[in-house]
């Protein structure tokens, strides 16, 4: 499953592919482990200053291996039950509080957990060719691997709650115009975007990074005071880091700041 699941480092930026384009990268047993363990090792190395999550062919993943799936229901295999546990819950989870930036680069369709996982990425750059679909309702699901929560809060209630339960489908131009990703590219132009991107991130404030997530995870479920509370917290770690010294003083002396990630 090595060849299904690429993990590389380069300046500091850890790359995850999946790549099993025959069928639209869409997840067996073996590459859930194998995107698992990658995005584990991606959040533990301090090496990895950034983390990019790609596919390779036409989609970015299709989420669950529906022909995997149909067999175990078939064969009454229950533990294909407890994947969402086993599998999209820890990876989801993985991703979210990694304590770095994760970008998606979307070069083609995301459905289900695909889509989800994209929507769990802190930023997500898409090809012009890119689609999103929900397509958990179109098989008598639920949303899974976190985008009950994540869609909601990056388009609203209103739309996500259109979107899962039509099942719909949206181009990248309208994703753009819902807020639900960063930045459109042409299709060609994707993979050197989204590395410049993930390469600006990585040779930033990497401490800094982690620690803005945390207070925009809190917020999103506390009030005003607990968040200030929180950012006064969150602000004296990031104020005694050597980036935050360092680059203070390279805005007094009017130079460049370089971080370090410490
Ligand atoms: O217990 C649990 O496992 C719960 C976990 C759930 C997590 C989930 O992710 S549920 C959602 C699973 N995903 C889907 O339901 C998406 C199913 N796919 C589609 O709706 C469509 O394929 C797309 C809208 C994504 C793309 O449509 P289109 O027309 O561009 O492509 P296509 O012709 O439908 O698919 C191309 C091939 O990929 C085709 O195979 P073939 O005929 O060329 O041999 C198709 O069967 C295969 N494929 C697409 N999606 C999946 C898949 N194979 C396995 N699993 C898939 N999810």
């Amino acid at each position: 499953v090595a060849d299904e699941v690429h993990y590389e480092v380069a300046d500091a930026v850890a790359t995850i592919t999946l790549d099993r384009p025959q069928a639209l990268n869409a997840l067996t047993r073996d590459m859930k482990d194998a995107l698992l363990a990658a995005v584990v090792r991606a959040s533990e190395d301090t090496a990895v200053r950034a983390v990019l999550l790609t596919g390779t062919g036409r989609a970015f993943c299709v989420g669950q291996d529906l022909a995997e799936h149909a067999a175990s229901l078939d064969a009454g295999d229950a533990s294909l039950a407890h994947t969402v546990e086993q599998h999209y819950n820890p990876t989801v989870l993985a991703i979210s509080r990694m304590p770095k930036p994760v970008i998606a680069a979307v070069n083609g369709v995301a459905a289900g957990a695909g889509a989800a996982l994209a929507f769990a990425a802190d930023l997500r750059i898409v090809a012009d060719t890119a689609t999103f679909s929900m397509a958990f309702s179109k098989i008598g699901l639920v949303p899974d691997t976190g985008s009950s929560w994540t869609l909601q809060r990056l388009i609203g209630y209103g739309k996500a709650a259109e979107l899962l339960l039509l099942g719909t489908s949206i181009n990248a131009e309208e994703a753009l115009r819902l807020g639900l990703v960063t930045r459109m590219v042409p299709a060609g132009q994707l993979a050197d975007q989204a590395t410049t991107l993930a390469r600006e991130l990585a040779a930033g404030p990497t401490i800094g990074y982690a620690l803005t997530k945390q207070a925009l995870e809190f917020a999103s479920w506390h009030g005003l005071a607990e968040s200030v509370a929180k950012e006064a917290e969150l602000q004296g770690m990031a104020g005694r880091t050597g980036d935050h010294r360092a680059a203070t003083a390279a805005f007094v002396d009017k130079q460049r700041p370089t971080f370090r990630g410490e």
